[in-house]
This record gives C-alpha cells, structure tokens and sequence, in this order.
C-alpha cells in the first residue's frame, strides 16, 4: 500500500500544484507539505478534508484506503444510497459529491443514479423528516446537496444536437418540490429531446408567452403538494386553449396515492423513467 505522503504528492503532482500553492490553500508553509509528502509529518482531521475538497476525492481515498481511480464503475446503487445518506446526515457533503464525481457516466447511470439512488434516498429523508428524527434545517440541507448532484450529474449527459421536439418542464406556482422535474428534463434529454426546465413559480402569464415561442410537443408538469390541485386544472386550462397540439403531461407524488387526482384535461400520467419512456415510445409508434 502507498504511504499518505506517496499519494500526496501523487495526486499534487496530477493537479499540477506546487507544494507552496497547496500550502497557501491549507494555511501552512511549503515545508510542511513536503514533510507531509515524505511521511515525516501527518496533517490534522480538518487540513485531510480541505485537501480532499481541493482534490475533488474522499479522505478514504487521499488515505489509500478507497483507489483514486477516475470513473468508477456504478455497482451496487443501495450501498450507495446509504453511504450517500449517511455522510450527509453526517453533514459531510464534501465525501458525498466526491463519491459521486467519481463514478464513471454514462446514460444508463445516470438513470438509475436518479431513480434507484437519488429518488430513495430523498424519499428516506422525507420519512425521517416525518418521523421525527431530522429537523427542517437538514432535511433542506440535504436536499440543497442532492441538487448539487443532479447538477454535476446533469453536466456530464453528452448533450447531442436533439432529434424529436421540445419539452417544457416546469413545477406548478408554489411548489418548492423541483427535483423531480428537474430529473425528468434530463430524462427527456437522455431520449433525444430538447428540454426546457423553467423551475416553478413562474407568472402563467409569462408560461403561456413562452408556450407560444417554443411550441413544445409536451408540456411536463409536475405536482408534489396536494393542496395545489386546482391551480393545476386552471394552468392545463390556459395551456390548451394556448397550443392544441402540446401534449400535457402530469407526474410526481401528488398523484401517487391517488390517481383521480390527475385531471382529465392532462393527456398522460408518468411516474418515472420506465413509463415515460415506454410512453413516448408508443407515441413515436402512432
Ligand atoms: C426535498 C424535499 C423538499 C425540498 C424541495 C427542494 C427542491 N428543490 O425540490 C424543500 C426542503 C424545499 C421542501 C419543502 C417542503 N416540503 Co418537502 N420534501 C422533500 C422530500 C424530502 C424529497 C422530495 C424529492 O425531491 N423527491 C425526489 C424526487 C426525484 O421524487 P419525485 O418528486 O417523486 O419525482 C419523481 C417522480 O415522481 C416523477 N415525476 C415528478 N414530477 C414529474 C412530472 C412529470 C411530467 C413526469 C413525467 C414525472 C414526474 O419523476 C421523478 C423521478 O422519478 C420529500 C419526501 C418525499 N417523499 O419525496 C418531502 C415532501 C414532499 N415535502 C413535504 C412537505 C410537507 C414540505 C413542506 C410543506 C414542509 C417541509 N418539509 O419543509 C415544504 C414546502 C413545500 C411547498 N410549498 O412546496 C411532504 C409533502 C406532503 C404532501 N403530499 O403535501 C413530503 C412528502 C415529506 C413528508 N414525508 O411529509 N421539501
């Protein structure tokens, strides 16, 4: 196994850092760097993590104990859902983002990152939330992680020259739930379409202007708070009397206890990557 000082230097070297940079950044002489990088001096717990910040790795893997091999291969997602969960209830997301910087992306990973690693573990934390044992503070902190994430996540999809129609995916006004939505636009990316995602909150006025510059085949709307039901039918009101043609669809966990729930003016209901695929793959069948 490679001393610390071996990887130090290894990985200093790889990021084509000077000793005297990286102790600028650590607060520390060149010559402690050094003495760290022959093994003569260990640094404390804080100046290992502000190093594996700087490096973008875990302190496992500045250790020697995890490889600092790039891409690492997505295999067991549960195993990563809690480690992902339980460092940043820890309030480690340095180690969280690293982890997840470090996995080799491709399509097919990114999918099941969002719907077998991401999804459960938000869905965990909203039931720790509920039952008590994690305060409103962690539960957004942990959310405001996992959005980081998905943005790394959403850099990394090869972003092709779209080959079907455009998509306009948006939260209703009020809805502070957007994650999902925000999965779903790479999700319509990752099939060949052009994704527009505006968030939530904005004016109905200002959607319908916009549904009439782009003219997207769908319109991906997303509810999550129950009590924003009837604001739903209202924007699907004003959105087809502004484009016949778009086709609306509905998702997210406002109708997952209740299918009634979906308004009979919306064309479709999805709950995730699987049926919204073979949906828009029936569709491209007609
Ligand atoms: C993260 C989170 C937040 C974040 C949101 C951050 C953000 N930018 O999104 C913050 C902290 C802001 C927040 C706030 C609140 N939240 Co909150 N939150 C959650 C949590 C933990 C995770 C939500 C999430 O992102 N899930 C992961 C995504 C990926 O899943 P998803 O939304 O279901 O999306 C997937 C599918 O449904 C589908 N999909 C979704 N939309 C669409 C649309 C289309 C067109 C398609 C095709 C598919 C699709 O695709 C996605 C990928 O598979 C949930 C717990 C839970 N069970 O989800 C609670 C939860 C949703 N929140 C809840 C509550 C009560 C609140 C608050 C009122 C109080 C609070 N806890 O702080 C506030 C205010 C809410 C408001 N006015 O909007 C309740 C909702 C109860 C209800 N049904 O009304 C939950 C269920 C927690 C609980 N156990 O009670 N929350």
């Amino acid at each position: 196994m490679k001393s610390f000082g071996m990887i130090l230097k290894e990985i200093r070297k790889t990021h084509h850092m000077s000793q005297k940079e990286l102790g600028g950044r650590l607060g520390v002489g060149q010559t402690t760097i050094a003495n760290y990088e022959k093994d003569i001096r260990f640094p404390n717990q804080e100046s290992l993590m502000v190093m594996a910040d700087i490096f973008d790795i875990s302190v496992d893997q500045l250790l020697g104990r995890e490889s600092i091999e790039k891409n690492k291969e997505l295999k067991d997602e549960e195993e990563l859902r809690n480690k992902l969960l339980a460092l940043l209830i820890k309030g480690n997301e340095r180690e969280a983002i690293a982890i997840v910087k470090n996995i080799k992306m491709t399509e097919h990973v990114i999918i099941r990152l969002y719907e077998n690693v991401f999804k459960p573990l938000l869905y965990e934390v909203g039931a720790l939330w509920e039952n008590g044992q994690l305060s409103i503070a962690k539960e957004h902190y942990i959310s405001e992680c996992v959005w980081r994430m998905v943005s790394y996540v959403s850099e990394s999809i090869e972003r092709k020259t779209p080959t079907k129609g455009s998509v306009l995916c948006m939260a209703l006004s009020g809805e502070q739930h957007t994650l999902g939505i925000r999965m779903v636009a790479d999700y319509f990316n990752i099939l060949g379409y052009q994704p527009y995602y505006i968030g939530a909150n904005i004016p109905t006025g200002e959607v319908i202007r916009f549904v009439e510059q782009i003219r997207p085949e769908f319109i991906a709307l997303s509810l999550t708070s129950e009590s924003l039901n009837d604001s739903l039918v209202n924007l699907i009101q004003r959105l087809k009397e502004t484009c016949e043609s778009c086709k609306i669809i509905v998702g997210g966990q406002a109708f997952e206890k209740d299918k009634a729930r979906v308004p009979k003016e919306a064309n479709n209901y999805i709950d995730g990557f699987e049926s919204l695929e073979k949906m828009l793959r029936s569709a491209d069948e007609i």
